[in-house]
């Protein structure tokens, strides 16, 4: 029988057990490594190609039930935690160079336009403004994780010195930062990940998340997707790279301007751009908001007396993105379909270790898993966050999301001397923005491993197929 996708799954369960060998780990939750490769890979040959695919990639990629296992034998230390995960992703260039049969490769549209397609409707900036190296078509991803930095040079050496002669690689860094309480944060200082969808219940069932207010459970249908060129039943996730480059100089400057624009702290200040302080404090339900336990931190809504534009700002990021139920224009279990799961890593110079802002080289690697492109991830950029009309409220236009909002200013955002005073208005020209700019990036999909392994074997099922484009 198919698996159902539309319920979230715990990791005991026998959908789990029947669906985490074939899947590759990172999809369902975070490989969670500090230490990060994302080698961007353009072969030459597809046979030679295939067969570095059959002996590096095929049958040495980590699954999700082989990533649940090295969590287990980390916790009960079986394990020192240093095993390396690694993930491998193909562009749809990627699948019709190995010519992969049209009906084997996945269908989203968006996915076979390639990013480059959506540079109009995202708002981003053309490919010749891009990094030199994204203005070249990638075939393929993968992903090299150790909690080590110096493991994963090793193993990255490795797998490059057997790519050498036979691709075009391009490795892009990811180094986790943390604050000193040792929880992740990026660039501009806020403490990231704590909003996600759970495709898991693992964490809800014991307990370490309260769901009075919201609730983070999703079903798989958010992520996974059939994998066709798979075994049956096989899954796989379109997967987004986006670089996003983050000018902190420029951020600091304007959260202090708008401190004094406001008449309030700078703290303040920020949390009314992004909707949670450094600390990841929601400005919603706490009266004044204030730290609470980790457990609570994503517990809250923006129904009824929460929902105002004075306790936190309609164009706030987190409330851009994911406004829980209250964007005004769908139902909320419509609107909560739009989500997916984020699985960013910051890049660029730890800020522990140098003294000025930089104004570029730093920033984040976006990656989400989505079922649907253009209804999730390209749905939430353009429609939600580049949009001063979204959220519905009354009173708007309510601004672009000041953090990765892109195009025109359209002006509209509000923000507030004091918190919940709606008579503390004011208004702010022009709107605050373009402190992130997208450097390149690609459409992937993270395709099944009895895929890899299909592509490996060099079957006349594949030499055979004929090219449908
Ligand atoms: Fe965002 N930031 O530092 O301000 N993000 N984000 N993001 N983001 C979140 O609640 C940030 C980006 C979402 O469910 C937090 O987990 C930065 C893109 C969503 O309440 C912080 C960049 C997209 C959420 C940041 C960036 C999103 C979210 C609070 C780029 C989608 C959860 C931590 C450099 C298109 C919302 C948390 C919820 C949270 C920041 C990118 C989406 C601090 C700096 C491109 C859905």
């Amino acid at each position: 029988m198919p698996i159902n996708l539309n319920n979230p799954i715990h990791s005991t369960s026998d959908a789990f057990k029947k669906i985490a060998p074939d899947l590759q780990g990172n999809i369902l939750s975070s490989h969670g490594r500090d230490h990060a490769n994302h080698v961007f890979i353009r072969f030459k040959s597809p046979a030679s190609a295939r067969s570095f695919i059959k002996k590096e990639i095929a049958g040495r990629m980590t699954s999700a039930a082989k990533q649940k296992q090295n969590s287990k034998d980390f916790k009960s230390r079986k394990s020192n935690g240093l095993r390396t995960f690694k993930n491998f992703s193909l562009s749809h260039e990627g699948y019709r160079f190995f010519t992969i049969e049209d009906g084997q490769i996945p269908s989203d549209e968006t996915f076979r336009g390639g990013m480059v397609a959506s540079i109009g409707p995202l708002k981003d900036p053309t490919q010749a403004d891009w990094e030199k190296a994204f203005q070249k078509n990638w075939h393929a991803v993968l992903i090299i994780a150790n909690k080590s930095p110096t493991l994963l040079k090793i193993r990255t050496s490795f797998l490059r010195a057997k790519l050498n002669n036979i691709a075009t690689v391009h490795v892009e860094t990811g180094t986790g930062i943390r604050n000193n309480e040792g929880a992740h944060i990026e660039h501009f200082g806020y403490v990231d990940g704590i909003s996600q969808p759970h495709l898991l219940t693992d964490e809800i069932e014991e307990g370490k998340i309260a769901t009075n207010n919201w609730h983070p459970a999703a079903p798989l249908s958010l992520a996974l997707v059939p994998d066709p060129g798979g075994n049956p039943d096989a899954l796989g996730s379109y997967f987004v790279f986006r670089k996003l480059e983050q000018n902190v100089k420029a951020f600091k400057l304007a959260e202090a301007d708008l401190a004094q624009q406001i008449g309030t702290s700078v703290d303040v200040a920020g949390a009314q751009m992004v909707g949670r302080f450094r600390s990841g404090t929601p400005l919603i339900p706490v009266e004044p908001p204030q730290p609470g336990p980790a457990s609570k931190m994503n517990d809250f809504n923006y129904d009824g007396e929460g929902s105002t534009d004075s306790k936190c700002p309609f164009h706030a990021h987190i409330r851009k993105t994911n406004p829980r139920g209250t964007g005004g224009f769908e139902l909320r279990e419509d609107e909560k379909a739009h989500l997916f799961p984020r699985r960013g890593i910051t890049y660029g110079k730890d800020p522990k270790n140098t003294s000025i802002d930089p104004e570029g080289d730093v920033g984040l690697l976006f990656m989400a898993y989505n079922s649907n492109l253009k209804t999730q991830f390209e749905f939430m950029q353009s429609s939600w966050a580049n949009n001063t009309g979204f959220p519905g409220q009354a009173g708007g236009p309510h601004g672009i999301d000041p953090i990765i909002g892109q195009g025109e200013d359209a002006g509209g955002q509000h923000h507030y001397e004091k918190w919940g005073d709606d008579t503390s208005k004011k208004r702010i020209k022009p709107s605050l923005g373009n402190f992130v700019t997208m450097r390149g990036g690609e459409y992937f999909f993270t395709p099944s491993i009895s895929f890899l392994k299909s592509i490996g074997r060099s079957s006349s099922r594949l030499h055979g197929a004929i090219l449908q484009i």
